[in-house]
């Protein structure tokens, strides 16, 4: 395993779910932090959390990945301390509603779009370059099952899910003569805050999607991203999907009601 004591780490989504959980895995092994997410208050609360249990240091970004000039900014404003970043961990994103695509909402593809996909080419644009001139770094996309297989009304967030395992190809092939590392993490069924915001913060609709399953823990991916960024130098975890038992595709799900 390669040690994280010296790597410094950007992970966007850090306020919550599989971004909070990742930070939490990394802040373990002593990696130094940038956490980003919209949500200042949310990310300072997980970074006291992080001193407290592991004395750990974090800088913290507090940054819409959609606004292509603000993840400029941020990118070029680090103080000198935390730019040199080893690892992108591009996991903020999100899914809105649920309809079918003749009848969707706008503005719910418009942020779909936005996030899954612009604000992760964003990220990736302004963070890679320096990894290259440094000749090391990982990028690591979370994707989805919903990447690889489409579900009812799952239209245009699958279709982001899509672009995501695209690009992440594409980056690894770009990058082909580089040191520089290309993951792509793809989960199922995850409990977090995704099927509250899916559901436009309708709790009751959001917690039926996990009835009667044993979905997985943001825990149980932030170990497999874990996993990828600790293999040695030469070796590289191009895609891995990971459900729970109680999943076998997109729509095959085991319910006990
Ligand atoms: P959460 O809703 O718990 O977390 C999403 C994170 O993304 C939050 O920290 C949120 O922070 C951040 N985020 C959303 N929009 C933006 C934005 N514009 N700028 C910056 N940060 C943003 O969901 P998950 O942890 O489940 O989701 C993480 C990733 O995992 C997503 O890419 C999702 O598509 C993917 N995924 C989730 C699965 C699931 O079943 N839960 C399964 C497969 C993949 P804030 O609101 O503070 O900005
Ligand atoms: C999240 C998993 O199946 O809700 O990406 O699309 S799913």
């Amino acid at each position: 395993m390669i040690a994280l004591n010296t790597q410094t780490i950007l992970i966007t989504g850090a306020s919550s779910g599989i971004g909070a959980a990742c930070a939490k895995a990394f802040a373990r092994e002593n990696a130094k932090l940038i956490l980003a997410a919209r949500r200042l208050e949310k990310l300072e609360e997980k970074a006291w959390e992080l001193n407290k249990l592991y004395g750990v240091e974090t800088h913290l970004l507090q940054l819409d990945v959609c606004d292509r000039s603000s993840v400029e900014s941020a990118i070029n404003n680090l103080p000198p301390e935390w730019s040199e970043i080893d690892i992108l961990i591009n996991n903020a994103g999100l899914s809105r509603g649920l309809d079918k695509l003749h009848e969707g909402d706008f503005q719910d593809w418009e942020e779909m779009i936005d996030t899954n996909i612009k604000g992760l080419l964003y990220l990736t644009r302004y963070v890679v370059p320096g990894m290259v001139a440094r000749g090391h770094g990982h990028v690591i996309n979370i994707g989805s099952i919903a990447g690889h297989q489409t579900y009812p009304g799952g239209n245009v967030y699958c279709g982001t899910k899509a672009a995501v395992k695209a690009i992440t190809e594409g980056l690894k092939q770009d990058l082909l003569g580089t040191p520089v590392r290309v993951t792509s993490v793809d989960p199922g069924m995850v409990e977090t805050e995704f099927s509250e915001v899916r559901f436009h913060g309708d709790t009751e609709r959001a917690k039926k999607v996990y009835e009667g399953v044993t979905p997985l823990t943001a825990d149980d991916v932030a170990d497999v991203i874990f996993f990828c960024a600790t293999r040695p130098n030469h070796v590289n975890i191009n895609e891995i999907i990971l459900m729970p038992v109680d999943q076998a595709s997109a729509t095959l799900v085991n319910r006990k009601l």
